[in-house]
């Protein structure tokens, strides 16, 4: 059921051996999708909600009066949320808090020269839009992670989406409903995929609103009825989430791709199979497309796994969407050396969530520098850090682990240089603007400097 890569007595020096080639992803045909997310995106533009409402009936099957989800279906919501989810969340949400608070930067001011500074303010974004799915499974987490670190930056003003469910009378999932409650969020939009992106990135006038309004204009403003574009999205979902942002990075800011999920094991022949091979599982229950990855150095260990993935697989409830997963491209049980070599497999690799099961696994870990999030020793599952760690579970995907990071306080931050300089400052720093300007042939550059000294009675 799962692909063995067998990469013993191979030199696995970066230089000569790229470990993100040896270890394929799953294909994602994001062209492909942009080419169905482009007419969704413009129609959304230049329609607004009539749009949104449209796709709402054409994709998810519901007839929608209006996409602003009303704040009584949010009370009631959290009014019949099952009180031992409740009390999970709100867990979550304090340890969560816990975290990102300690994550908040404090302004700093530099004495460059004698009469001259430069002061970083970290100003929040004034306004976001986050993301939830609600496709295969619901994701109530998802707003914990999205939603916290945008709130301990500082955000003022924060929507969420999530699409519509015909279940729920066209209303997102209750769960997500009573988690934006239990966070003190009442902007919610039944809204899903690409239009839900397209949405915060032009806004939209309310029905009633828009009489005498260009509704080509995009909706910096809007009222109660209809949505005000936002300045970021954020947030997981599907490869027609994934195009919308691309599509529209530049129109609103985006956080990343997200990609299928990913978890990667290192492990050696301490770690017990049966937990490796719960763990591949619970990440591999995502998506057909998960890509769930065992490294270790071991054979009797990656002999043993096999046969706990097939006794753990068919007991599980999602086994068919499992089993295709861990049977993918994607997913395989690679043989190394030692565990020197299974660490050079994942830094290339770059996994989402990388679990360390080896005889010395903080040691091990503090050696990995590419990965969205590494959990260590037996006791840190991935399920942990997805739910209850504090950490947030909103992270790289694809290899972006070597260069990007997870969802944090900064994704919802900007670093503003303010720069003060006094006359004599300048004076001091004149001749050498004006080298550098002329250097660039951009004299006006100098003569910006310049002029202030000269005698312009
Ligand atoms: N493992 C997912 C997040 C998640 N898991 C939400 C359960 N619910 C991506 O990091
Ligand atoms: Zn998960």
């Amino acid at each position: 059921m799962i692909t063995r890569i067998d990469l013993r007595g191979r030199a696995l020096d970066t230089s000569q051996a790229d470990p993100r080639v040896l270890v394929p992803r799953a294909e994602l045909d994001v062209e492909a999708a942009l080419a169905v997310v482009r007419p969704i995106v413009e129609d959304v533009h230049h329609r607004g909600e009539a749009a949104l409402i449209d796709y709402a009936a054409k994709f998810d099957g519901v007839e929608l009066a209006r996409v602003r989800v009303p704040s009584s279906a949010l009370a009631e919501a959290l009014e019949r949320l099952d009180p031992q989810v409740r009390a999970a969340l709100q867990e979550s949400i304090r340890r969560a808090r816990k975290v990102h608070r300690d994550q908040r930067r404090e302004e700093r001011t530099t004495q460059v020269v004698a009469g001259g500074t430069v002061t970083e303010r970290w100003v929040p974004v004034d306004r976001v839009g986050l993301y939830v799915p609600g496709g295969r499974a619901v994701y109530p987490s998802s707003v914990v992670m999205n939603v916290v670190p945008a709130q301990e930056a500082g955000v003022g003003s924060l929507a969420v989406a999530s699409p519509p469910q015909k279940e729920f009378g066209g209303l997102p999932h209750p769960t997500i409903l009573a988690a934006c409650a239990l966070l003190g969020v009442d902007e919610v939009y039944a809204a899903g995929g690409a239009q839900a992106v397209a949405m915060f990135a032009y806004g939209y006038q309310g029905q009633d609103q828009d009489q005498d309004q260009d509704q080509d204009q995009d909706q910096g403003q809007a009222g109660e009825t209809g949505c005000r574009r936002a300045d970021l999205v954020t947030g997981p979902g599907n490869i027609y989430v994934a195009a919308a942002k691309r599509l529209l990075k530049g129109v609103i800011g985006i956080d990343a791709e997200a990609g299928p999920t990913e978890i990667m094991v290192v492990a050696d022949a301490t770690a017990d199979p049966g937990l490796v091979a719960a763990d591949l599982i619970s990440q591999a229950e995502h998506d057909p497309l998960a890509a769930a990855v065992l490294v270790t150095d071991s054979e009797p260990l990656a002999e043993a796994v096999v046969p706990e993935l097939e006794t753990r697989v068919a007991a599980t409830k999602h086994a068919e969407r499992i089993r295709e997963s861990l049977g993918g491209r994607q997913s395989a049980i690679v043989l190394v050396d030692d565990i020197a070599a299974a660490l050079i497999v994942a830094n290339g690799y770059a996994a989402e969530h990388l679990e360390i099961q080896t005889r010395d696994a903080a040691a091990d870990a503090a050696k990995v520098r590419n990965a969205g999030a590494v959990f260590v020793g037996s006791f840190a599952p991935v399920s942990l850090g997805d739910y209850l760690a504090g950490s947030n579970h909103v992270l790289p995907t694809g290899g972006c682990a070597c260069h990007s990071s997870g969802l944090s306080v900064q994704s919802f931050l900007r670093g503003v240089h303010v720069v003060d300089y006094t006359r004599e400052a300048l004076a001091e720093a004149s001749d050498l603007v004006v080298a550098l300007a002329n250097a660039e042939d951009l004299p006006a550059h100098g003569e910006a400097v310049t002029a202030r000294f000269e005698d312009r009675g």
